[in-house]
């Protein structure tokens, strides 16, 4: 059943909505349709993740995620946030346009062992650096993970910040926070 639901989205939704950004890139969409678009793809990640089943069994780590500050796109985070639900993960998603000093409060709130990040703006990327010279000034670089990702985002960004990790989608991401958090 996980596999289907993944498969509609890897295969079907996500190469759709990709299809849509490339052509509002070369001028042959437009906001509009980009809205109309994300609507669609949101009701219909909503009904996927919403098949997903949580797994509560004995809980894998604590993962706090959220979307930079200035970015409101959330669509992918949302579909991480599903998949690391579904695979044992605790999560707590903190939404959109999340600023740096609430994933730190909020870090420490939810004794999170991972922080996940998602930019899918060139522009709010930075935020993903600015995170990780924060946590270094409070010296809490040991004290949590970082992950991040987002359709920008490379493992190359990744290295550049220090960031723990990179994940380019959702069924890495639960992969590599299995791997942060350890046995
Ligand atoms: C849908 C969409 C919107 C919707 C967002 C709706 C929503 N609720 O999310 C709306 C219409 C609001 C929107 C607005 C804008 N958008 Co827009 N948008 C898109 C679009 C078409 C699809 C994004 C998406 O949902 N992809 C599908 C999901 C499943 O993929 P994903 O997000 O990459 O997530 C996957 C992975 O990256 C990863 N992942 C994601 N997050 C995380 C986090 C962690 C921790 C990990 C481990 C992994 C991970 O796993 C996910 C699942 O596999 C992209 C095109 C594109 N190719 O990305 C443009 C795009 C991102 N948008 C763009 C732009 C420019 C804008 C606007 C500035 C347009 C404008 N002039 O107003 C505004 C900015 C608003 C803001 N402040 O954020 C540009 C960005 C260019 C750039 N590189 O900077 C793009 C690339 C379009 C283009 N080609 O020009 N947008």
């Amino acid at each position: 059943m996980l596999r289907k639901n993944l498969g509609l989205l890897n295969q079907g939704f996500i190469p759709g909505i990709n299809k849509v950004g490339d052509l509002f890139d070369v001028g042959m969409r437009f906001i509009p349709e980009l809205i109309l678009s994300a609507n669609a793809m949101q009701n219909a990640a909503d009904i996927i993740n919403a098949a997903i089943p949580e797994n509560d069994r004995q809980v894998q780590g604590r993962f706090l995620i959220g979307t930079v500050q200035g970015d409101v796109h959330d669509i992918g985070k949302t579909i991480v946030v599903s998949l690391l639900k579904a695979s044992g993960f605790e999560v707590k998603d903190l939404g959109r346009d999340v600023s740096t000093d609430r994933f730190i409060k909020e870090a420490e709130d939810f004794n999170a062992d991972i922080i996940g990040t998602s930019s899918l703006l060139t522009t709010t990327m930075p935020a993903q650096q600015k995170l990780e010279e924060e946590l270094k000034k409070a010296g809490l670089k040991e004290r949590y993970k970082t992950m991040v990702g987002g359709a920008p985002v490379t493992q190359r960004w990744a290295n550049k910040i220090g960031a723990d990790a990179f994940a380019e989608n959702a069924s890495a991401c639960v992969r590599l926070a299995r791997e942060l958090v350890g046995p």
